[in-house]
Order: structure tokens, then sequence, then C-alpha cells
């Protein structure tokens, strides 16, 4: 059966995977909200067929445009965020105003209206393990998180868990793990290095290089949404990953060989503030009561693809490059 879905933030990152994923795979038809802040591409949502697809811009924080949408979707799957740890150094004011005020007013009109609603979350929120701790991150790991950035996430994620208990709005959540793809910012770790390499810039390592992330493309995390939002049993949480744990050093040193490049050619920069040391997903549950499996499972095709897209795609990145490396710049990084 063909649903109405609302996805907010769909003009970013992983929101747009999401998109081409579900209108490939369902008959759903599909309302974007993004704000298109510096990290929304309108071209992410090209093309896009225009009896099951529509674009609206504005903010989540916008009451009334937030209400009159619920009113016409039958479930909302909630992505729009202020997403890099970076910028919540330097500036944590957008993330408490749309992570949380703007959580809150889904959730508000989640309540109004009666509608299912997904939060996306992420493995963050529960701080950060070291290199040689056996355990990985469960449903039941208690929140800690680091930054500005999963502070509010974090923050987000309790308000889910209150609508639901106090006013039984039917949510649930996910906590997923580092994603890559295609259509991702400049400013993340990944497409900055690919980026640099195909502009001659030294990719640039945080510190060692030792941090490890545990990583899932996008699609994965797509199919593992769809999933909770059939399936999923309201008030839950399920943590999303694809065992990918790697540490940012192999990283680099594979973009470099897939690129053709000696393995060495990379600068150690200033390390991240309170930079968490490593992430690591225990998804059993996701796999076990729902039946997930993720069907990316060879890092290295995979990323050789997404090295393919950003050099096929230069039109979609080109602009927003400069402006990043000047921000980083400024910070020895
Ligand atoms: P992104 O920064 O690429 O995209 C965020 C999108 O939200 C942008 O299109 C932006 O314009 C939009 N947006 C921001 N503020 C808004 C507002 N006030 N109103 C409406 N739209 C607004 O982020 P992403 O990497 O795609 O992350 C999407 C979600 O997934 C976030 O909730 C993030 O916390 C979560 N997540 C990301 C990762 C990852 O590896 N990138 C991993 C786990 C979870
Ligand atoms: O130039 C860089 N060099 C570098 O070594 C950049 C940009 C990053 N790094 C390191 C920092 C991290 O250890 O690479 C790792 C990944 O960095 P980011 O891409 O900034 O991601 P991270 O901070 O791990 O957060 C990401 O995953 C969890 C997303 O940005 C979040 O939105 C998500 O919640």
């Amino acid at each position: 059966m063909s649903r109405r879905l609302l996805v907010t933030g769909g003009a970013g990152f992983i929101g747009s995977n999401f998109v081409h994923h579900v209108l490939e795979h369902t008959d759903d038809h599909l309302t974007v909200l993004d704000k298109l802040t510096y990290a929304g591409n309108r071209a992410s949502l090209d093309g896009l067929p225009a009896n099951r697809f529509r674009f609206v811009q504005g903010d989540i924080t916008d009451r009334n445009l937030v209400d009159e949408l619920f009113a016409d979707a039958d479930a909302v799957v909630h992505y729009a965020a202020e997403s890099h740890n970076d910028n919540s150094l330097d500036n944590p004011r957008p993330f408490l105003d749309t992570n949380i005020v703007g959580t809150y007013t889904l959730l508000e009109a989640a309540r109004k209206h009666d509608r299912r609603f997904h939060h996306i979350s992420t493995d963050e929120v529960y701080g950060d393990l070291e290199l040689d701790d056996p355990q990985r991150f469960t449903e039941s790991t208690p929140y800690d998180p680091s930054s500005p950035y999963s502070a509010t996430k974090a923050g987000s994620d309790l308000l889910v868990r209150a609508w639901v208990r106090s006013f039984g709005v039917r949510a649930t959540i996910s906590n997923c793990s580092n994603n890559y793809g295609p259509y991702q910012h400049v400013e993340k770790f990944i497409p900055r290095q690919i980026t640099n390499v195909i502009r001659g810039i030294r990719p640039k390592l945080y510190g060692s290089g030792e941090n490890v992330r545990d990583w899932i493309h996008a699609d994965d995390h797509s199919s593992a949404v769809l999933t909770i939002l059939d399936k999923g049993a309201i008030g839950e949480t399920y943590l999303i990953g694809a065992d990918g744990e790697k540490n940012n050093r192999e990283v680099v040193e594979l973009i470099l060989e897939l690129m053709g490049q000696p393995g060495d050619t990379y600068d150690h920069v200033t390390d991240r503030a309170g930079h968490d040391l490593r992430y690591a997903i225990d998804s059993t549950k996701l796999r076990s009561e729902l039946g997930w499996s993720p069907a990316y499972r060879d890092f290295r095709a995979g990323l050789e693809a997404t090295i393919r897209w950003y050099r096929d795609n230069e039109s979609w990145w080109a602009g927003t490059k400069d402006g990043v490396e000047a921000f980083y710049a400024a910070k020895g990084q």
C-alpha cells in the first residue's frame, strides 16, 4: 500500500539517499521539508518524478508550516539536523535550535495529528569506546555525549522517548554509525579527502589518525529505516550498523590507493577538541527482531563507487569546496 511520507532534511546527505531509495523500492509518495541550510542541496533531488515527489523549503521550527504538512502525511521520517561536530564546536546555537527545538516542534505535531514518527539519530549519543574495548554500543548503553552536536542529538532522542511515554506518540528511534556514499557534504571526512585528492591537496588527518569509525553505506541506512518504519515496535530504539570499523588512517590510505596516489601523501593536522576515540555498533536487535541485513559488505568496493561519484559530479560539490577548506585552514586543520 502506498503511503504519504514526510521527510525532514531530505536535501541533506542521508535524507536525499533515503528519498532515492524509497522512490526506487516502494510506491510511497514523498514530501521533503528542508530549510536548505549550507548543508542542503536541492540538486541532490533533481529529476525526481513530480507525481510522487514534492519539495517544500522551510524550517522544522516553523509550527504552522509543520502543522500543515503533518496533516497531509501518514508517517514522518525526521532527518533534519545540524550534523557536523566541527561546526558545533565553533557555534553551537543552531544545533540547539534545529536539533532540540525543531524536534520538539515535530513531536508536538505528531501528537496533535497522531502520526507515525521515526526519529533519525546517531551512535554518538553513547560517547566513545576505548580502542581495545571488546564491547560495542547496544540499545542499553548509557547516554554519554561528548560534543555540542551529540549532546543535542541525545536531547532530541530523550524528547522522543518522553513524547512516547507521556503522550502516546507512535514513534521509533534509530541510532546509526558513520555513513558514506554519494551526496555527502565535502566538510565531512571521506568526501573532504576524496575532493582534496581531486584538487591536488593532501588529505588531512586529525591528530594521530587512530580514531575508529564504524562505516555503513547510506543506502543500507535507508533500507534499515524503511524496515523499522514497516516492522519496528512503537517506543523502541534500534541501532543500525554494518560491522565496518576502520581507523581514519586506514581510510585515508585506502582513498589514496584507490585514487592512484602514494599511501603516505597525507598530513597530520590539529586534532578536534574532545575528539571521540571509537564508535562501534552492535546491530543484533535490528537484525534478529526485524530481519534486516546490509547489502554493502565490501567497504573497498563501496568507497571506490563513492570516489567515482565525486569524480563524476564535480559540479555538485565544486561551489562549496573553497569555503570549507578556508574554514578548516583557519583552525589549523
Ligand atoms: P546533513 O547536514 O547532510 O543534512 C541535514 C539536512 O537538514 C540539510 O539538507 C539541511 O538543509 C536540513 N536542515 C537543517 N536544519 C534544518 C531546519 N531547521 N529545518 C529544515 N531543514 C533543516 O546531515 P546528514 O549527514 O544527512 O544527517 C542526517 C541525519 O542523520 C541527522 O539527524 C544526523 O544526526 C543523522 N546521522 C548522520 C550520520 C552521518 O554519518 N552523517 C550518522 C548517523 C546519524
Ligand atoms: O578532515 C578531517 N580529518 C579527520 O581526520 C575530518 C573532516 C574528520 N576527521 C576525522 C574526525 C572523525 O574521527 O574523521 C572522523 C569522521 O569525521 P566526520 O566526518 O566529521 O564525522 P563524525 O564526527 O564521526 O560524525 C559523523 O558520524 C556521526 C557525522 O558527521 C555525524 O552527523 C553522525 O552523527
